[in-house]
């Protein structure tokens, strides 16, 4: 993003046109980045809760309120009563988890387990093909056939989505795999429409019939990979008919893409991150990202698999200096996607009593929102949020410190899809009162009294740091620099993968989703709810701008034509989606875009969008997968009823 400043003042952000990825466009979400920064509801100063009521106060008295909250907890009930709650924020490792990292480990505060956004499914592909950079996307264009699975790059990647029109544009036809006719799947030349959770059951049928049709690679199986006569085993196991009874796929449309990713080179497969969000979740990633490995995909420039490049994405790591050492003790683990639980939980031992969040608004993002709400309105909890806006969380603290935008901080960026590492370069100074995440944990290590020299590091010094063993070269002055392994245009035509073998290990395993494969639920929750994210939102983040809001202005669910009519459900009426853990209402959508027993309800909305201010997110399950530990959102039985 380049941003123009006139006076000390931002009046313009625009893409880089030098940028091999974004060519010089910003995608909806941040193309207007400046009604952000400039926005009347950001938070400027420091608010610290007297009486039940949020009212301004200097840093001095809110740093007071905080080192007096973290210190009564810890010497009441230790410092796992403590419990740090952050994501990503704007993507930056410095403004991350750094300097919050250090004061958290140095109190002994719990450790947050974070894999609430894509580890089921690189658990998964790294089970499958190791750590590997997998296909470049500024490969993609070479592909003449891809394959699209739980992925909406139309919405949620616009620059990757044009590498693809770019090979479509030279041939290639795009196939789409999703319950929801997602704006990717309206377009593309196919859309597959699986249950949700069932993928490996529709993966499974789709190796099977490529190798009754004899179109699997076997020279480079044999060369390549382990377990291609097991593989052949577990097919044979299955039938294309099976497979298609459990994904809800007919099985001529199972047989039909099958030989077509078979018999078309290049072949890409690029998966998403909406296909994991049920139990099953990393043995699907597993046995989809085989199906390339089958057919030799990967013998070709712009063939094979792409999820999230873990080789290049990891390649700059800010693990050494959050310092771990810094603990007093060994510390327990609680999971960011059981929030609701870590808060209301009577048996947890010791208590949680102090909440830190920045970079995350859990109110809205996590699941089970009965739950997490219950949890931050407890009385004796003390809630301290690092934010921009006025967020679902923020509202429940009892100190809100202002946190800068991308354009008032220094930060270094890593990428979930492409190769370039990215230098985020303040462009204006902060506004009022805001400080960097780092800044306003620097200011509460002083407070606390905390005395290791690693608390006075600079974000300049932590750049150095991060970037030690990393060839900067233009990264400052151009912005962005390509991360080189020696990748080259085809990483594994040879082999040569990132597992221990330096082999792909082949899947085929099928393991049911666990609410949505559920007949007895099913008979009082007939619906399996998915939440795809919004076009114009980023998760909650930008659901509170002007022109975002306007465009996208209140929440929907969409449901199939003929569920709607077995339960008098009108197009444009409300309704009321529920099941044993909560309930929420908004407008409904009739339309099959949605699969039948699907319902859909996008996230993204704050909760006051909502009529009784709960988002489908009440209904969503704490369940966590067991590989990976990660969140099953749209493994959910729901029921819905017309209100109006
Ligand atoms: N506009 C926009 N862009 C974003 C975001 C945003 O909120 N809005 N969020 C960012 C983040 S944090 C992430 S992780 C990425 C996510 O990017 P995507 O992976 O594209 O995100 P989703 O919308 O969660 O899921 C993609 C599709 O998977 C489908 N899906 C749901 N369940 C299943 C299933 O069981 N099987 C299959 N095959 N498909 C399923 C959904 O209907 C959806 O259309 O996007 C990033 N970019
Ligand atoms: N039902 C359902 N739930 C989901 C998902 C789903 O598909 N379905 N997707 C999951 C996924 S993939 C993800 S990644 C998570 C996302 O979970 P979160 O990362 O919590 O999502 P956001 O809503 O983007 O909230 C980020 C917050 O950080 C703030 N922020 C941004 N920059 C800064 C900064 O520099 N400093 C501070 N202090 N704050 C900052 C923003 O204002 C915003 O309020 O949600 C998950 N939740
Ligand atoms: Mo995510």
């Amino acid at each position: 993003m380049h941003v123009t400043v006139e006076d000390g003042q931002a009046v313009k952000v625009a893409g880089d046109p030098e940028h091999p990825i974004t060519v010089g466009f910003l995608c909806g979400k941040v193309s207007n980045y400046l009604d952000r920064v400039y926005s009347d509801e950001r938070i400027l100063h420091p608010l610290v809760r007297d009486g039940g009521e949020l009212r301004r106060a200097s840093w001095d008295e809110a740093l007071d309120r905080v080192a007096e909250g973290l210190t009564r907890a810890r010497d009441e009930f230790g410092g796992e009563s403590i419990l740090p709650y952050s994501y990503m924020g704007t993507q930056g490792l410095i403004q991350g988890d750094i300097m919050s990292a250090r004061v958290l480990n140095t109190l002994g505060a719990t450790a947050l387990e974070r894999t609430i956004c894509a580890t089921a499914g690189y658990t998964g592909t790294a089970m499958t093909h190791g750590v590997s950079p997998e296909v470049d996307p500024e490969e993609w264009p070479n592909a003449r056939h891809v394959l699209v699975w739980g992925w909406n790059p139309l919405s949620t990647a616009p620059h990757l989505w044009r590498k693809l029109l770019d090979a479509r544009a030279a041939g290639a036809r795009i196939v789409v795999v999703d319950p929801f006719r997602s704006r990717t799947a309206r377009v593309a030349d196919e859309h597959i429409s699986p249950l949700p959770g069932t993928d490996a059951a529709l993966a499974i049928g789709m190796m099977r019939a490529i190798v009754d049709a004899g179109l699997q690679d076997e020279d480079w199986c044999r060369a390549h990979t382990d377990g291609y006569d097991e593989l052949l085993a577990k097919l044979g196991e299955h039938t294309v008919e099976g497979c298609s009874e459990i994904c809800g796929v007919p099985a001529a449309e199972i047989e039909r893409v099958g030989l077509a990713f078979a018999s078309t080179r290049p072949a890409l497969l690029r998966l998403g991150v909406g296909a994991q969000r049920h139990m099953g979740a990393p043995a699907a990633y597993s046995t989809i990202a085989s199906l390339p490995a089958l057919t030799g995909a990967w013998r070709d420039r712009g063939g094979g698999c792409s999820y999230i490049p873990l080789a290049t994405a990891a390649a700059v790591s800010d693990h050494a200096l959050k310092r771990e050492d810094l603990r007093p003790a060994p510390v327990r683990t609680i999971n960011m996607s059981q929030l609701g639980s870590a808060l209301t939980d009577r048996g947890l031992d010791p208590p949680v009593t102090a909440f830190v969040c920045w970079n995350s608004n859990p109110a809205a993002i996590a699941p089970d929102q009965e739950r997490v709400l219950e949890g931050l309105r407890r009385p004796d909890l003390f809630v301290v949020v690092l934010e921009q806006f006025m967020t679902d969380t923020a509202a429940h603290a009892d100190v809100v410190l202002p946190a800068t935008t991308q354009l008032e901080h220094l930060d270094v960026l890593f990428s979930w899809g492409h190769h370039y590492l990215t230098w985020n370069e303040p462009a204006i100074d902060p506004l009022g009162e805001a400080k960097p995440n780092t800044e306003a944990f620097r200011l509460i290590a002083a407070r606390l009294g905390l005395d290791d020299p690693c608390f006075g590091d600079t974000d300049r010094e932590l750049v150095d740091a991060l970037l030690a063993d990393f060839d900067e070269a233009d990264l400052r002055t151009r912005g962005w620099r390509k991360i080189d392994l020696g990748q080259g245009p085809v990483p594994h035509a040879q082999g040569g993968f990132g597992t221990e073998t330096g082999k792909l290990t082949l899947h085929a395993d099928y393991l049911p989703p666990a609410e949505v494969a559920d007949a007895r639920l099913a008979e009082r929750f007939p619906l399996a709810m998915i939440t795809p994210k919004t076009h114009l939102f980023l998760n909650s983040t930008f659901a509170n701008q002007r022109r975002q809001h306007s465009a996208q202005p209140a929440p929907e669910v969409v449901l199939h034509p003929a569920d709607a009519v077995a339960r008098g459900v009108a197009d444009g009426g409300q309704v009321r989606v529920f099941n044993d853990r909560g309930s929420f209402a908004c407008a409904v959508r009739v339309s099959d875009d949605a699969r039948p027993g699907v319902l859909v309800a996008p996230m993204g909305w704050w909760n006051a969008d909502y009529a009784d201010g709960r988002s489908g997110q009440a209904t969503t399950s704490q369940a966590l997968t067991q590989l990976g530990h990660a969140p099953t959102f749209n493994d959910n039985r729901v029921e819905v009823e017309a209100l109006t």
